[in-house]
Order: structure tokens, then sequence, then C-alpha cells
């Protein structure tokens, strides 16, 4: 077990590692190091059936040989599999296979890429394109071994509330508080559980960050305070690029102080988001950091508890300049008699105006003293302002833990917040895209993650909008979000809504378990899902499962994502019992062997597997994560002898965890075909676990 820290060129400080290393001066082992023009690079070669986990959020599998990747956090709505960049930069990889089990952190805030047996199928060669980074040998006897040893180096990750757990209905389009209380009042009329309500751009004043708009919503502070007493919170979303607005305190401060990006020639750089022209807190900067996270307390002045933020890789529709060089174009094409070739230069000029390289090298960060063009260090702008989002939140209330959750992210970020996967579309395959990428990122610190359930883009349905919530009910981070203009999506739309609010009354009698594997995650710098690689490593065919995924040490998952599908093949590494939910009360029990099994499930039902010999806790259903009663569960398992397990539980909100104070013990017996449980403080169910 080692990491070993190499420093390449000038290595620009990310805050990604908490524990520093000291340099190595000799050679790297396994990769062989390249230094070309700028680039430096990382070449390994591959035995035929070595694996590569890691990268974070990215498309394709948990296993990411045989395609190529950039870390380069883009707002890029369409993830697809020729996609080489999402928007996270992780660039955490770990190979297994014949030579044992190695990894390569490259912490650098600018581009790299990871060409993963895509060039050469045997070769990997991950290249830092500006050849400023510290690179992060590691090597452990195991992949969770390397991960852990990784997360060790990289610090503690996020912890949300309990109540964070809860599950979040959102939507680009609640415009008032009509909106939200039409919302709310559906989901508690109907007894679908829920804790959280979005308020997406729409509740802005002109898009302005830090404002609500008056007329939609007259009174905030009494809105939150009714929503509150019926164990409601909303989310509000704050956006990187600040309204270009005089007479906008945010805009009017920040200017004062000087804390937006700047070009070369010192003006401030404009660029176009959502509120028309914006400029670009430089959050690099500590000041501008402390600056932009007081600016949360207005709203949680007002009672607001959680934020989300987005727009911040940064997203730039335009700058003044993209635009100019654009019209030129236009200008020079009029009247013309356009070949082929000049149509298209004339289209890129507006259809690359988007997010493109010529903007993110007009302007600078201020970095101790030193000017850094941004794309050098475009990376973790995202994190940066989640780190300032989580200091104003912290500040405001240091008792107490932060919701926040973020959609740009860099290693690093995983101590501030969560992270939701973005934009993904109402597709079958992004149920798998969510899955696959949980492991990935829980490898790069992420614990608190989950997608938009039922997808954002396009019009959802409501079988696909179903079998997502299936696996929803097991992510940390539970939203429903659709994007302006796609079909509705709520839950109580839908002819099936009944079972599907039984399907979330599975993830609420899960929340003492969830929770408590969360915390031990967190603590321990362990995976709450890991590819079946990581747990059957001896096991060939598990180490090549895509399309099932452990779930703490005891459990996996095997999620439909098929559209209409009444079942799906499943391979078991071991004996599991099959846990088939309806409902939190209604779901059967039923023993199943290593190996491969084709198993039913209709519509409203999904599975979940426990491994012989462990056992799970489920309490009752609740509507909201405060009325889970956590000292009355039903222990669920097969079992031939006794077993024990903890469970961790706390108030659900101080900042002062205390893994050993917060745990309790469950020891169940087994003798002469009886069963007997007992855990201090809590009153166990064992009529349900199975003998044999
Ligand atoms: O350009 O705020 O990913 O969740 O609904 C779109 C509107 C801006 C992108 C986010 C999405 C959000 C949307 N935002």
């Amino acid at each position: 077990m080692m990491i070993r820290r190499y420093d390449y060129g000038s290595p620009i400080f990310t805050h990604a590692i908490a524990i520093p290393q000291p340099v190595c001066t000799d050679e790297m082992p396994r990769f062989t190091v390249e230094k070309n023009g700028e680039s430096v690079s990382f070449r390994v070669q591959m035995d035929e059936d070595d694996q590569i986990f890691g990268l974070g959020e990215s498309v394709r599998g948990m296993n990411k040989r045989g395609h190529r990747y950039r870390a380069w956090c883009s707002d890029d709505f369409s993830h697809t599999e020729d996609k080489a960049s999402l928007y996270a930069s992780h660039n955490l990889v770990i190979f297994s296979g014949k030579s044992g089990v190695f990894g390569l952190y490259v912490d650098d805030p600018g581009a790299v890429t990871f060409d993963l047996g895509y060039t050469r199928g045997d070769e990997a060669v991950i290249t830092s394109e500006n050849g400023n980074c510290s690179a992060y040998y590691i090597e452990a006897d195991s992949l969770i071994g390397a991960v852990k040893e990784f997360r060790h180096i990289i610090g503690r990750s996020y912890l949300p509330p309990k109540w964070g757990l809860g599950y979040i209905q959102s939507r680009w389009g609640y415009t008032t508080e009509e909106d939200l209380r039409e919302v709310a009042k559906n989901h508690r009329e109907r007894h679908i559980p829920i804790d959280m309500l979005s308020m997406d751009i729409d509740y802005m004043e002109d898009f302005k960050d830090f404002t609500w708009d008056a007329k939609k919503f007259p009174d905030l502070k009494a809105m939150i305070a009714d929503f509150k007493a019926d164990n409601l919170r909303v989310v509000p979303i704050i956006d990187a690029g600040v309204k270009l607005c005089p007479g906008d305190p945010t805009y009017d401060e920040g200017v004062e102080k000087g804390y937006f990006v700047k070009k070369e020639d010192g003006s401030t750089f404009v660029g176009a988001v959502w509120p028309g022209k914006a400029v670009f807190p430089d959050f690099m900067r500590d000041e501008v950091r402390q600056w932009f996270g007081d600016k949360y307390h207005g709203m949680l002045e007002a009672g607001v508890e959680a934020f989300w933020n987005d727009m911040n890789e940064p997203a730039i529709f335009y700058s003044e300049e993209g635009l100019e060089d654009a019209y030129a174009k236009a200008d020079e094409m009029r009247g013309k008699n356009i070949g082929v070739y000049d149509y298209f230069a004339l289209k890129d000029a507006f259809t690359g105006m988007s997010n493109s390289m010529a903007d993110y090298t007009r302007f600078y960060h201020d970095v101790d003293g030193q000017r850094i063009r941004h794309d050098k260090m475009h990376n973790l702008y995202g994190a940066m302002m989640t780190k300032a989002g989580a200091q104003g939140m912290k500040s405001f209330n240091p008792d107490k833990r932060h919701l926040l959750f973020s959609r740009a992210s860099f290693i690093g970020a995983h101590r501030d917040g969560g992270v939701w996967q973005g934009d993904n579309f109402s597709w079958w395959s992004h149920i798998l895209l969510n899955m696959r990428e949980l492991a990935g990122m829980n490898m790069c610190g992420f614990l608190y993650t989950g997608a938009d359930l039922g997808g954002f883009g396009q019009n959802t349905t409501e079988d696909l909008l179903q079998r997502w919530l299936q696996l929803g009910v097991f992510t940390p981070l539970m939203r429903n979000h659709a994007a302006l203009g796609t079909r509705d999506q709520e839950i109580y739309r839908f002819r099936n809504w009944e079972q599907m609010r039984d399907t979330l009354t599975v993830r609420y009698a899960l929340i003492p378990f969830l929770y408590s594997e969360l915390v031990k995650a967190a603590m321990k710098d362990d995976m709450l899902f890991r590819p079946l690689a990581f747990d059957y490593p001896a096991d060939k065919r598990a180490c090549r499962v895509e399309d099932q995924i452990m779930l703490a040490g005891s459990c996996m998952l095997a999620p439909v994502y098929e559209q209409n599908a009444r079942g799906r093949y499943v391979y078991l590494p071991e004996d599991m019992l099959m846990i088939r939910f309806r409902s939190a009360e209604d779901y059967d029990c039923i023993p199943m062997t290593k190996g491969d099994h084709w198993i039913d499930l209709a519509m409203n039902e999904f599975p979940l597997f426990v491994k012989k010999g462990q056992v799970i806790p489920l309490a009752k259903g609740a509507e909201c994560v405060a009325q889970v009663d956590a000292v009355k569960l039903t222990l669920l398992g097969w079992l031939e002898h006794g077993t024990a397990f903890t469970l961790y539980d706390d108030d659900g909100e101080s900042t002062a965890i205390d893994l050993d104070k917060g745990l309790t013990l469950v020891d169940v017996q087994v003798k002469d075909g009886d069963i007997t449980a007992k855990a201090e403080g809590i009153a166990l169910d064992t009529s349900r676990i199975i003998l044999g």
C-alpha cells in the first residue's frame, strides 16, 4: 500500500488533497513519463483482461477501458456515448488485473486526457495538456484498498443532514408560490412521501442571484415557515453568472471590489447566461469565495436551508466578442453564393459560440497574486463555487450540517457538497448511466449524489419514471427533475401514481439503513456503491458485470432499465436473499443460490439482494424523514447462523459526528430454529428472517 506524489511543471493548488504528501524524485513506478512540448503523459501497457475504474462522472461503463475521456467541465446536456467530457473532472483511474492494482490521480485543474485503450487497445496514456500537475501514483492490494488510500488523502466526504435523504420534487418551470404550494398539496393529499421542493431559476427577479421575485413570492419567509411546519423545505438554485445590472447589490459590490474575472486588458469579462449579460466571480480567490458565500445568508435568513449551484463549469452561452465574431462572419457571407465549407463556417460561428475555448482563454484568475488564464484552471471553477456556498452556509449556521449540491465539480468539492448528475434525458439507457456513475463518483469521494429521476430533457413516460424511481430509492440524493417545456413529471400526474408512491415508501423505510451506511462510508473513506469487481475480484464473471452494483457491504442492486421488461437476468456472485419490493409493507423474501437467474418483476416490483448471512433493517414507511421511526425495525435476511451488524444514528444535523458513539450493535442469535435479536433502544421484529 502506498501513494507517491510526483510534480511536473508548476502545479496549481487545487484544494483536492487534504493531507499533503511529500514530493518524490525517483522514477514513477509502472508508468513511462513522457514530456512533449508543454504536455506531460503517463503511459502504461495493459494486459488483455486488465480493467480500469474511476473517472467519477463520465459516460459508458464502470470499467472505463476502451474510450478516450477528457477532463473538461462541460455544460453538455447530451450524455451520449461519444462524449469525452461531462460536467465534472474526476481525474482518478485505478487499474486492476494481471499485475495487481495500481492507480493514478492527476491533480491538474486544466484539461487532462485519458486515452484508455482508445488509440491502442493495450495501452493507456494519460496526458496533462498543460504539463503542470501533481501526479499521485497509488498502489494497493485491492480495488477498495486503492480507493480507501486515495480517499484518505483527499479528506472526509461531505455529509448532508438526514433530511437530505428525503425525496425532492423539482421542475424547471415552478414559478410562483402557488406553483410550489400546489405541488406540495398534491403530494401530501395523496400521502406521497416528500421532504423538499426545488426552486429553479424562475424564482429569481430577472435571473439575478440572491434575489427572489416579490410578485411571485410576496412573503418568502411565511411560505418557508408554512412548509417547514409541514416538514417541507425548499431548495433554491444559485447560478455562477451574476447579472450585469447596475443597482443590483451583488453586481455593484463585486464591481467595486474587483471580484469579477477580467480580460487581459484589465476590463471585466462579460458573457451571457440566463440573465443576458453576466459577469463571473473569481471563485479562485479566498476573499471572493467569502463574499459570495456570505450572499447566501439573505435567503438563509428567510429560512432557506438548502441550495443547488448550477452553471458553474462555468457555462457561457456567448461573450460579446464571440457574438461580434459571429456577426462579422455573417456580414462577410451576406450576398455571397456560399459553398458548403463557407456554409459550415457560418453555421459554426453561431453554434460554436457556447462554452467556447475562445471564451475560456479570454479571462484570467487571480491566484495568490499570480494571474492565471482561465483555461489553465477551468476545471476548478465549479468546485470553488461550491466551496464558497458551503462556507457561507457553515458560517451562517456553524453547528448544523448544510445541504448543498452542485453541477460542476472537481475532487475536493466532495468535502463541501453533493453533486447531481446534470441534464440527462428521459432515456432508458440513462437509468443505467445513473447507476454506473454512482460507482465512479463514490471512488472520487462524492457520496451524496443522484441523477434527475425520470430524466431531465425530453418527455418522460409513466413506465420510465416508475422504473427509474426504483433505482432512485437507493441513491442518497433522490430527486425527480425535468426541463422547462417537457411533460409534467410529478408522480401524481400519472395513472399509476399509487404504485410509485408505494415505491417511495420503501425509500423512507430504508432511511435508517441508508443513513447509517452513508455516514459509515464517509467516516471510513468507503464507497456506498461498488462495482461487483470490487467485492468479488476472483470471480471473473462478477468482475465484468455492468448492470448490477453492490450497495453497502451487504446488498446488491439490479435495476430494470429496459422498456416493457417484466423482469431481468441477474448474476448472483454468492447465495443471496432477494427482497422483491412492492412497498414498505408488501414484499417477498426469496432465497436464491449463486449463479444466473431470471427474475420476474412486475412494473411495481423491484429487487434488493442481501448476501446470505447478513440482515438489513427496514422501518415502516413515512411521509417525511422526520417521521421515520428508527427504533422499531424489521430485520430481513437469510441466515444459517447468528449474525450481527452495527447501525449508526444521530440527531441528523449536528456537524460533530462521532461514529463510535452513534453505533448500536444489532445482534441476531439463531438457536434450534429460534431467532432472537437484541439492540439497545430498538424494538426488532425477526419474523421475516428466513432460516436455512
Ligand atoms: O441552461 O436552471 O442542469 O437542472 O433546471 C439550463 C435551469 C440551466 C441547467 C440545470 C438544470 C436546470 C436548468 N439549468
